[in-house]
């Protein structure tokens, strides 16, 4: 039994991307491990966040990790903000992290480029998150191919914790699921689909209209040809349409391969919209019944107690090893 930890932020509407990369891998694991799974709504706050949305976002992101199928009775579910010792931790490993580590860090390239003002947080989220894995001991994050090297920090973060103060950290793996580890972009599929991308168009978002969902998938970017085959490296867009596709309905890329043999995207496109209303519309419905209940602040104040007693514990014992009066 592993120590699994694992976020997404409140920086959006969740996206089937967080669904296939993220939340489903969560539901598996809570039978088999410790879990902690939580909202890092610290972490979404390293771009500007409208105040109301914000809030909106979290609650939402809430919900759908429960509609998605996480038991409460199995695994904490919380709200990083909740937790103090993230900040504390977080502001620990910041000390311990170099800056050359966080220049090398591709995530803040790319959420920065462009950017006239750059938040701080932004450059040192990765040692944040290095804090928030640690706390729990976390042996086994899920993770996306994104987050990669992020996970690598928090490695190399642990190791050096260890050999300076003792051993304390355990080594945390990262837990990456083979197919729809990165699901990408329907306006472009060199970038991964992001919650957070100014168009609407590239995403499909857990809880979009089944409407909303034909209308996004029916113009999808594709290539000029006709033929449904998986081929990334030629075929980028129809190959992560198929990824989606196999995601959302278990059918092997073989099997969808044979079954559009010869008909060209249209009858393709058309099919992938009905899996995947399919597999969001039982979501949607437990959704609304769990916004509806009132249940959420209940929900995450039981998870923040159980989520505290560990993470407590930890940063005692780090600040005991690192000199800090406790
Ligand atoms: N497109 C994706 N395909 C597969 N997995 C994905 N994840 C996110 N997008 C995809 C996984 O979801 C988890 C939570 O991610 P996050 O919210 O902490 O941050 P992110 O990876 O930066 O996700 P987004 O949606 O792209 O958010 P924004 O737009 O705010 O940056 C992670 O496990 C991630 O791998």
């Amino acid at each position: 039994m592993a120590n699994v930890l694992s976020g997404i932020q409140s920086s959006g509407q969740l996206t089937i991307g967080n669904y296939i990369g993220a939340l489903r891998n969560y539901t598996k694991l809570q039978h088999e491990h410790d879990c902690y799974f939580m909202v890092v709504d610290l972490h979404s706050v390293t771009l500007p966040q409208d105040p109301a949305t914000l809030r909106e976002n979290i609650e939402s992101a809430v919900a759908l990790f429960i509609a998605a199928g996480i038991d409460t009775s199995k695994a904490a579910v919380f709200l990083q903000s909740h937790v103090p010792a993230h900040a504390e931790l977080g502001w620990l490993m910041t000390t311990l992290t170099y800056m050359g580590e966080l220049e090398r860090m591709t995530q803040f390239k790319d959420k920065s480029a462009g950017k006239d003002s750059i938040g701080a947080g932004l450059f040192t989220y990765p040692s944040l998150m290095a804090a928030d894995i640690l706390l729990y001991k976390a042996t086994m994050v899920p993770v996306g191919d994104d987050q990669k090297q992020h996970l690598e920090l928090t490695r190399d973060l642990a190791n050096r914790f260890n050999n300076r103060f003792g051993e304390t950290f355990p080594i945390p793996q990262p837990y990456t699921p083979e197919v729809g580890a990165r699901i990408m972009s329907l306006d472009d599929a060199s970038k991964k689909m992001s919650k957070s991308s100014t168009n609407p168009a590239s995403f499909i978002l857990m809880l979009d209209e089944p409407a909303v969902i034909r209308k996004k998938i029916s113009r999808a970017v594709t290539d000029s040809g006709r033929e449904v085959k998986y081929d990334p490296q030629n075929k980028p867009e129809v190959s992560n349409l198929m990824s989606i596709y196999s995601e959302c309905s278990n059918m092997s890329i073989a099997d969808i391969e044979a079954k559009y043999e010869g008909q060209g995207y249209g009858p393709f496109k058309k099919d992938l919209a009905e899996v995947v209303v399919a597999l969001l519309e039982p979501i949607q419905q437990r959704y609304r019944e769990i916004r509806e209940s009132g249940e959420i602040a209940k929900i995450l104040r039981e998870g923040a107690e159980k989520a505290s007693a560990t993470a407590n514990a930890t940063l005692r014992e780090v600040k005991e090893k690192m000199g800090f009066i406790v």
